[in-house]
């Protein structure tokens, strides 16, 4: 059984969904802290999940013969910022949970996703390498920093197949992201449909890195079947797919719905994103495991408005 957490989540929701299609429905546990989730009861199991449950988790592996995990579950960057208590617990002591149950029922595979998050003021600003300092200023960032290096631990102690990849920002169209410093390129798009304007949270010259979602999920599932063997990158690898300003995004848009306006209102999330690196290197996961994205800014939105454009079911992501 493969088993999912935080599977109710942006990038879980469709995970399970390609876990499913891909080793069929009846093999992939979605689990979440929620109590139902229709959508992803839909095609397979949901179960209730607190990761900070230790005596559930090990039942619930023992029970369920849990040979894989994606550890998803955790609080993104602005909510972490809100809530550095909780963040703190859920995506620390909750990794700590889930590494260690997993290592007492022999779970043979490990996902868990980190960030780009983990750079910093001092890491490189452009084009920033593998290698490159750490320097996380969020509660998020020093979550995922130090959980890199609990996995590299795990790995090195007991032999645990643990992989990991720095995500960049995340888009979706199935489901909406909840309390991330990146959900306004998400953000951007219904509210261009549903309004014509938006009014975005970050200075229309932030250039992030980001990452459509089919090449995430296509890249996760590519980094979980790889060979063991070629695998040098323990801690987490960085991943690039394409980075782009607010301005860039509207601008494309606007190719699509020409009336788009966007007003630009930088908040508390604007000093998350100046702390982060505007570009990505990633050739250790092109060398290591094929890595390759397939989506640019322009198939990007043509593919992002195409699907909302045919209404497809939205899935709002609860927010703590
Ligand atoms: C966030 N979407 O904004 C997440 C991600 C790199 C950004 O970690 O917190």
């Amino acid at each position: 059984k493969i088993l999912v957490t935080g599977a109710c989540g942006q990038l879980g929701t469709e995970l399970v969904m390609a876990l499913r299609e891909r080793y069929g429905w009846e093999r992939v546990i979605a689990t979440d802290v929620y109590d139902a989730n229709d959508k992803l009861m839909q095609k397979g199991a949901y179960m209730k999940l607190d990761v900070l449950n230790v005596r559930r988790l090990s039942y619930v592996f023992e029970r369920m013969g849990v040979g894989q995990i994606y550890h998803l579950a955790a609080v993104l960057s602005a909510s972490g910022e809100q809530n550095p208590e909780a963040a703190w617990q859920i995506n620390m002591q909750g990794l700590l949970n889930v590494l260690e149950a997993a290592r007492a029922q022999r779970v043979e595979k490990i996902f868990w996703p980190s960030s780009i998050a983990v750079f910093g003021p001092e890491s490189m600003r452009a084009a920033c390498v593998q290698q490159s300092a750490l320097d996380p200023t969020t509660i998020y960032g020093i979550s995922k920093m130090a959980g890199e290096y609990w996995c590299r631990w795990y790995y090195n102690t007991y032999g645990i197949d643990i992989r990991s990849i720095r995500y960049p920002g995340l888009i979706s169209y199935s489901a909406k992201p909840g309390g991330g410093t990146t959900d306004y390129a998400v953000d951007i798009f219904h509210k261009a449909l549903e309004e014509g304007h938006y009014g975005c949270f970050l200075r229309d010259t932030t250039t992030l890195p980001m990452l459509y979602m089919p090449d995430a999920v296509r890249g996760t599932i590519e980094l979980m079947e790889a060979p063991r063997g070629q695998l040098s990158v323990h801690t987490s690898y960085n991943l690039a797919g394409l980075h782009f300003s607010p301005r860039e995004l509207a601008t494309e848009i606007r190719k699509h719905i020409p009336g788009l306006t966007v007003s630009y209102h930088p908040d508390f999330r604007q000093a998350i994103a100046d702390s982060w690196p505007t570009g990505i290197l990633d050739l250790e996961a092109r060398r290591d495991w094929g890595w390759e994205p397939q989506f640019d800014l322009e198939t990007m939105v043509t593919d992002m408005l195409a699907h909302l454009k045919n209404d497809v079911h939205q899935i709002d992501v609860p927010v703590e």
